[in-house]
């Protein structure tokens, strides 16, 4: 390539990376690991670091109540196991809902494990996990949050791979009056994680880095105790459901990359399956 191509190329992708997404500036705080989260590239860029002295995390400034959420992450490579990269959506104080993604790290070459928590008003115990249909620490891909008063839908790569549908009215209680804010970590957990637990981190490969970009949140934003939906682009994501297609793709992933689900987990309730795993088709 001639360099004055290298040049216009370089300066489309900042300008399209810019106008396309929020800015990590803007929407996010670093809260924990000093100079281990770090906001690069104008903006464009998050990276957090692990090391055997601490981890570090980010959480977003504003809080929100329904929204649809996109953000890019690339997993860290190599020998990941032991570390555990969180990314989620969680209120403050008691009874906490939060809406999980954790990523397992696991040994070079060994698959990750995509962990989904829901918790509702401090509950939880509704793990599902999976394996991907690619390696996640080879290139950035998109994990989103779909939360709307209907449901909560976990995708990957705009594939669904999890929906939590509000089951008030068979008795599940269901997050909707307290704002969330956006959170992500990168921390130690070697006493679970990989192999539940056999493998240990390896500290001679540390720091560890996971890379964060194309943040975009099309969402109602809460503030001093009201919601505002006036920036929402689109608000399709409001009533989003499960189209034909969508079905096929989770069914899919549900088939061929579920590797545990709490509702088919009988000996953990002895008392019967919770609720909604008795309602839901997934
Ligand atoms: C790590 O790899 C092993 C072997 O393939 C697999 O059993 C395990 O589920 C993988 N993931 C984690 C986080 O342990
Ligand atoms: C600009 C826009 O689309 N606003 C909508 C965002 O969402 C709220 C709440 O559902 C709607 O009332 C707005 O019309």
């Amino acid at each position: 390539m001639a360099p004055n191509w290298i040049l216009i190329s370089l300066f489309l992708c900042s300008f399209m990376a810019a106008s396309s997404a929020g800015n990590f500036y803007q929407d996010f705080d670093l809260i924990w690991g000093d100079h281990r989260a770090k906001i690069l590239r104008g903006g464009s860029l998050l990276t957090l670091s692990l090391d055997q002295a601490s981890g570090s995390g980010f959480q977003s400034k504003r809080q929100y109540l329904f929204g649809r959420f996109d953000m890019q992450l690339k997993l860290v490579a190599g020998n990941s196991a032991g570390t555990v990269t969180a990314y989620y959506l969680s209120s403050e104080g008691p009874n906490r809902d939060e809406i999980d993604f954790e990523f397992l790290g696991n040994l070079s070459g060994d698959p990750y494990i995509v962990h989904t928590n829901v918790y509702t008003q401090g509950k939880a115990d509704r793990e599902q996990q999976f394996y991907l249909w690619f390696d996640p620490t080879k290139d950035f891909h998109t994990y989103s949050f779909l939360w709307n008063p209907q449901r909560i839908i976990f995708l990957v790569d705009n594939i669904p791979i999890r929906v939590f549908d509000n089951g008030e009215s068979y008795g599940v209680p269901f997050p909707k009056r307290q704002p969330m804010k956006l959170y992500s970590s990168l921390w130690n957990a070697d006493q679970w994680a990989t192999k539940g637990g056999l493998v240990k981190t390896d500290w001679s490969k540390a720091p560890f880095t996971a890379f964060y970009r194309n943040f975009k949140a099309n969402a109602c934003v809460w503030s001093k105790g009201s919601s505002s939906c006036a920036n929402n682009k689109s608000n399709a994501w409001q009533t989003q459901g499960l189209d034909a297609n969508s079905r096929r793709r989770l069914r899919w992933v549900q088939k061929y990359f579920m590797i545990y689900n709490y509702c088919s987990d009988l000996k953990r309730f002895p008392g019967g399956r919770p609720r909604e795993c008795r309602r839901s088709r997934f």
